[in-house]
């Protein structure tokens, strides 16, 4: 049986990882591990806790070897407008968190580390429509610069080191658990805060600024699946293309709108916009769909529905 550790469990994807991995290996085999941010009490109560800074190499170190660790799952990482807004904070977060992490697997010769990266590894040259999983990497946020080296260590550590680490681009992350923080994507989640809570909504993205989205479901499923592929089928490692759905704005508004009818939104863009405007507007992932079988259960509207429905439980608006 697999004893697990998985960074960043606090976070957005991490608290629902940590869930979907303890389902599927056992409670104690999964140990959660967040920096500040306490835990859920559920989380704590189900399973192993721990803080761990994964600046402090010791520490993650530690960790692995009181519980007998032999994969990781890396979420930890400051998101890409937390990270336009601190860039040094961004960079030692996600480049010496995840060079500690990749050093620490190397020498406990640990059998997996899986690291997502994100569609923030592209930039403003890369052509926007299907992008290909091979194509120009040229970002221009501390966090696209962060998520492109992180592709490239990885890589590299298993070239050199034997090491296997894989990861996947992830697109923004629609989920009704946990808060996303600091993204840019972001505001498709709030919107639906805030269309269940107040009917009204200002968006910090314009109306037409198509991103390539996925709702958490996938996520999981996609980031569990690629970690068990079979190493023999993976042509790539740390750099798989991963879509769900493409959407704007609007058409989120407009899918929302067929279920809370007065719902209304407002555009004010502000420096999220810029970073937005230098992301793909949707993206190729055949070499996931033929290396590993991908395949997103999602579309628009399907995450529309089971994010209202499942808001309005959680928010009382019944
Ligand atoms: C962000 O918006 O920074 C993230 C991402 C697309 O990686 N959700």
């Amino acid at each position: 049986m697999e004893k697990i550790l998985v960074t960043g469990a606090v976070g957005q994807i991490g608290s629902e990882l940590v869930e979907a991995l303890r389902d599927k290996y056992c409670n104690e085999n999964v140990v959660a591990a967040g920096h500040r941010t306490k835990p859920t009490k559920e989380m704590k109560e189900a399973g192993p806790f721990e803080f761990v800074d994964v600046l402090d190499k010791d520490a993650i170190k530690l960790v692995i070897k009181k519980y007998n660790i032999d994969t990781v799952y890396h979420m930890g990482a400051v998101l890409s407008a937390t990270g336009e807004e601190k860039p040094q904070l961004a960079f030692r977060v996600n480049i010496i968190g995840l060079y500690n992490v990749l050093e620490v697997g190397r020498e406990c010769e640990l059998e997996r580390i899986m690291v997502p990266s994100s569609i923030a590894a592209f930039g403003p040259d890369t052509p926007t429509e299907n992008t290909p999983n091979e194509t120009i990497m040229r970002p221009t946020t501390m966090y696209g610069v962060s998520k492109v080296t992180g592709e490239l260590l990885g890589n590299y550590y298993f070239k050199r080191f034997g090491l296997d680490v894989r990861g996947i681009r992830y697109p923004g992350i629609i989920s009704n658990k946990t808060l996303p923080g600091g993204g840019t994507t972001d505001y498709a989640v709030e919107i639906f805060y805030e269309a269940i809570k107040n009917k009204h909504y200002v968006c910090f993205l314009k109306e037409d600024s198509t991103l390539p989205m996925m709702y958490m479901p996938d996520a999981i499923k996609g980031l569990i699946s690629l970690s068990e592929a079979d190493i023999n089928q993976l042509k790539h490692h740390c750099d798989y293309n991963l879509a769900a759905v493409s959407f704007s704005p609007g058409e989120l508004v407009s899918e929302i709108q067929r279920i809370i009818p007065d719902f209304k939104c407002e555009y004010k863009p502000d420096f999220r916009q810029e970073i937005a405007d230098s992301w793909p507007k949707s993206i190729d992932d055949t070499a996931a769909r033929e290396e590993w079988g991908w395949e997103p259960l999602y579309d628009l509207r399907a995450m529309t529905l089971d994010m209202i429905e499942k808001l309005r439980i959680k928010l009382g608006h019944g």
